[in-house]
């Protein structure tokens, strides 16, 4: 069985987004394959993070991961720190790494280009993923949109050792969802919808309460044009409601553009909250019980005995091709 893995950084609280473009695509497929889900923890702190929330916020995913409906019986689930060898691999690969490379990726120039003085953390963190990655033979990365490069990433590092030392590592592909690939912020709907943001009225986030879910939908910038139809150019926030409703309801965007062709902009807003706050609130319901019945420590042990294991084999064939240690 071919392997699939994915990860949230738990940099800020999940969102619709990350349940969207990354949780909802591992639960889709975790019955066709061997699925790992986990929580890279080191990534959130490239930038800086309460440590208290920050270990809070570790478990608090993975009891969202549950809720949203990954089955620990079918997924290897456990935190990126708990494994050294994560951040050992990374090292190796940051030496294949050419700086052009590291730095020519667009979410480091992003954060770069504000004038900001950033962490090397960031500039190298692609390079974590790509261990992240290779460590385990992934197959399949699900992620959204503005992930997909540092897969490429993983790609061609993949290749360039394989090339080097022989044939190692499996080289990765990244599963984009055909619909979600970038939900939109809310109040800013030619941006990403991110955990983030100073400013939440354009974010959901998974554990947000109903009334606040509503506000924020009710109030989401549209346009003035009064038709309902999906064009992201020039409607980019009824296109994103749309695709919001369609990702949830998992109906084509021709099925949501038909069913909502002839509601106003209140109306398809009420449906699309409906919908949010109905799906929300299940998760809400299962993450209560998920946080009081000690199934996240349970699952995390597991998972870390396990990549543990993999890990330790893996690592050790790499440093033999590398030329490293002793035999
Ligand atoms: P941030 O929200 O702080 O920008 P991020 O997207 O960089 O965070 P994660 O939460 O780790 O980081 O992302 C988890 C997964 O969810 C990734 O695969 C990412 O592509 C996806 N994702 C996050 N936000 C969205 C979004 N708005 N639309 C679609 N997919 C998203
Ligand atoms: N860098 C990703 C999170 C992430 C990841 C991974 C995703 C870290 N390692 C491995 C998929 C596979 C992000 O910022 N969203």
């Amino acid at each position: 069985m071919k392997r699939l893995l994915t990860g949230l950084k738990p940099s800020g609280e999940l969102t619709l987004g990350s349940l969207i473009g990354g949780i909802q695509q591992s639960v889709l497929y975790q019955n066709e394959y061997d699925s790992f889900i986990f929580v890279p923890d080191l990534h959130a702190i490239t930038v800086s993070q309460d440590p208290t929330l920050l270990k809070e916020r570790i478990k608090k995913n993975v009891a969202l991961y549950l809720a949203c409906g990954i089955d620990p019986n079918k997924n290897t689930i456990y935190i990126q720190s708990d494994n050294l060898y994560h951040a050992n691999l990374s090292w190796i690969f940051e030496c294949l790494t050419y700086m052009g490379e590291a730095s020519r990726m667009t979410q480091y120039k992003d954060k770069t280009s504000k004038g900001e003085s950033v962490s090397v953390g960031l500039l190298t963190y692609p390079i974590l993923m790509t261990a992240d990655i290779l460590l385990y033979d992934a197959y399949y990365v699900p992620v959204g949109i503005d992930q997909k490069q540092h897969v490429e990433l993983a790609r061609n590092l993949a290749e360039r050792f394989n090339h080097r030392f022989g044939d190692t590592f499996v080289v990765p592909t990244p599963l984009i969802p055909k619909i979600g690939a970038k939900i939109m912020d809310l109040q800013n709907p030619t941006k990403k919808m991110s955990k983030s943001d100073q400013d939440s009225k354009g974010c959901i986030f998974l554990l947000d309460p109903e009334e606040v879910i509503r506000k924020k939908i009710m109030s989401a910038v549209t346009d003035s044009e009064g038709k309902v139809y999906y064009d992201v150019e020039h409607k980019p926030g009824i296109s994103n409601l749309l695709t919001i409703y369609s990702a949830l309801s998992h109906l084509s965007i021709q099925e949501v553009e038909e069913k909502f062709k002839e509601y106003n902009y209140g109306n398809l807003k009420k449906e699309v909250a409906d919908l949010v706050v109905t799906t929300l609130l299940e998760i809400q319901k299962k993450y209560q019980e998920i946080m009081k019945s000690g199934l996240v420590d349970q699952v995390l042990e597991e998972g870390k005995k396990k990549t543990n294991e993999l890990a330790k084999i893996k690592y050790e064939s790499v440093l033999k091709k590398v030329g490293l240690g002793r035999d």
